[in-house]
């Protein structure tokens, strides 16, 4: 009997610590994912405020290292401002209001076109009637000096209710541009706080009918300068026309003509060399980029059409009242034109980056999803892109997402070298906006000429809104502002 109860004790105490070894187990199991599972929770999490040139990690793209770079140490971004004694020759000011979520710039969106003349200063007073979150305004394509930019809590802090701030950049380069907030910039620009910027050359040429079209879509259907379906401009027939056009959506925009050749005169700002008349082929203007078209009104009329939106009529619809199709060829732009001198060598670069574009699983500012990656690591454990003026600078831009995007370098515009090894052979391709697919791979390279702190991000804004979003930074310059803090800066 004793000995039965022996036994039985026995078992029933095998028994329970097998079981408490059970619960053992699989604690530390679930721990052993929980514990780097909240690390990963917590160390995603962004300040409330903080200094961008602290976040993330420096890279040096192979070239020297500067020690001091990042820390308090050099020229305050505040005070990379243009020649402040010179005089304004452009004076504007433009009022933000927001009413029921749609933003409208002196009454209007678009806002009023600014135009300049190389050579002449611009200076531009922001007004903010009523935004309760703050604005900014960001000259897209403009290479204006750093305090002039316009990122809310990196280059200034975000313009409060009843609140104002004077831009000044000087006139350099010719060409068509746009302005844009960039505070909060995924809500205020898609809800309209944009306009164009024409900067024209110190001799323009006689009797050519100036056009812009800005592209935007306001949330229902696309829209140019701001009206939906066909525009019609009287223009006689032997009639010379530069269309300005200006993407101003988060996704790529499609343009062809009907009726007459075209050339593609300029692209984001900069002259094409020698552009050959395009026929039956459609141009992709990414989001954020600009094209100028050059072509002559024939008798029967020209037609420009825009993806799947709206139109443009010159004199007669040379289409009657058909919809023309979309052209299956996209003009190359790697091929077109013909080759010119750069102004540099890019071929031994003093630092070359990598901006590989992924997606991968994990935390954003603490929520869980699937986020974009820039060289493998997510926001805002990003690379800092370390360059010292002067350096020839490469990037290789990869993208390995699921998703095109439209990748736009502030202060700077570089030079198309290859697109997945293959290199260019037209004119100099020039661009500050460049789409690039999934799957694909450029090579870009750019003088680093206009210190400061400058975003590199995709224009999809809702995308650069989930992080993707990087800088280049120049060493010897220390930041002045701090994103988020008491004027709430958030430039995405
Ligand atoms: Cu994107």
């Amino acid at each position: 009997m004793a000995q039965r109860n022996w036994a039985e004790l026995r078992a029933r105490a095998w028994s329970t610590l097998r079981a408490r070894r059970r619960i053992l187990v699989a604690t530390a199991a679930t721990l052993a994912i929980l514990l780097p599972l909240g690390w990963m929770w917590k160390s995603s999490l962004v300040p409330e405020t903080y200094d961008i040139a602290a976040m993330g990690y420096p890279d040096w793209g192979g070239g020297p290292v500067d020690e001091h770079a990042g820390m308090h140490h050099g020229t305050p971004v505040k005070d990379l401002v243009a020649d402040p004694d010179r005089p304004a020759d452009v004076r504007e000011t433009l009022t933000v209001r927001v009413k029921d979520g749609h933003y409208t710039v002196n009454g209007t969106s678009p806002g009023p076109t600014i135009e300049a003349t190389v050579g002449q200063m611009v200076e531009v007073r922001l007004v903010n009637d009523n935004v309760p979150d703050g604005i900014t305004l960001h000259w897209h394509g403009v290479d204006v000096p750093n305090a002039e930019d316009g990122v809310a809590g990196v280059t200034q802090d975000a313009v409060g209710e009843n609140e104002e701030h004077v831009y000044r950049f000087l006139a350099e380069d010719p060409g068509t541009y746009w302005y844009h907030s960039h505070q909060v910039s995924h809500e205020q620009v898609r809800r309209g706080l944009l306009g164009a910027l024409v900067i024209h050359p110190e001799t323009s040429e006689a009797g050519v009918h100036e056009q812009l079209a800005v592209l935007h879509r306001y949330g229902d259907g696309p829209t140019l300068n701001g009206e939906e379906g066909l525009t019609t401009v009287d223009t006689p027939p032997g009639q010379r026309v530069r269309l300005r056009v200006v993407n101003t959506d988060n996704g790529m925009a499609s343009l062809w003509m009907t009726g007459t050749p075209f050339e593609v005169m300029a692209v984001d700002g900069v002259d094409v060399n020698q552009p050959e008349p395009v026929t039956g082929e459609r141009v992709g203007v990414p989001a954020g980029g600009r094209v100028d078209l050059d072509f002559v009104v024939p008798a029967g009329g020209a037609r420009v059409d825009f993806g799947a939106g709206p139109a443009l009529v010159f004199g007669n619809d040379p289409t009657g009242d058909d919809r023309p199709p979309l052209p299956r060829d996209v003009l190359d732009l790697l091929s077109y034109g013909e080759p010119a001198d750069l102004g540099f060598d890019p071929t031994h670069p003093d630092r070359t980056f990598d901006y590989d574009i992924g997606k991968r699983p994990g935390f954003l500012d603490g929520r869980p999803g699937m986020w974009w990656t820039i060289n493998g690591h997510l926001f805002p454990d990003v690379p800092m892109f370390m360059v010292e003026e002067g350096d020839v600078v490469v990037f290789r831009i990869s993208n390995d997402s699921d998703s095109t995007h439209p990748m736009h370098l502030h202060g700077h515009h570089a030079v198309v070298l290859s697109r997945n090894g293959k290199p260019a052979t037209g004119s100099p391709w020039v661009i500050d906006s460049l789409e690039v697919p999934v799957g694909d791979r450029f090579e870009i390279a750019f003088v680093a000429d206009n210190p400061g702190i400058w975003m590199d991000h995709c224009h999809n804004l809702r995308h650069a809104a989930e992080g993707l979003v990087a800088h280049l930074m120049y060493t010897g310059v220390e930041s002045s502002y701090l994103v988020g803090g008491e004027p709430g800066n958030q430039p995405e």
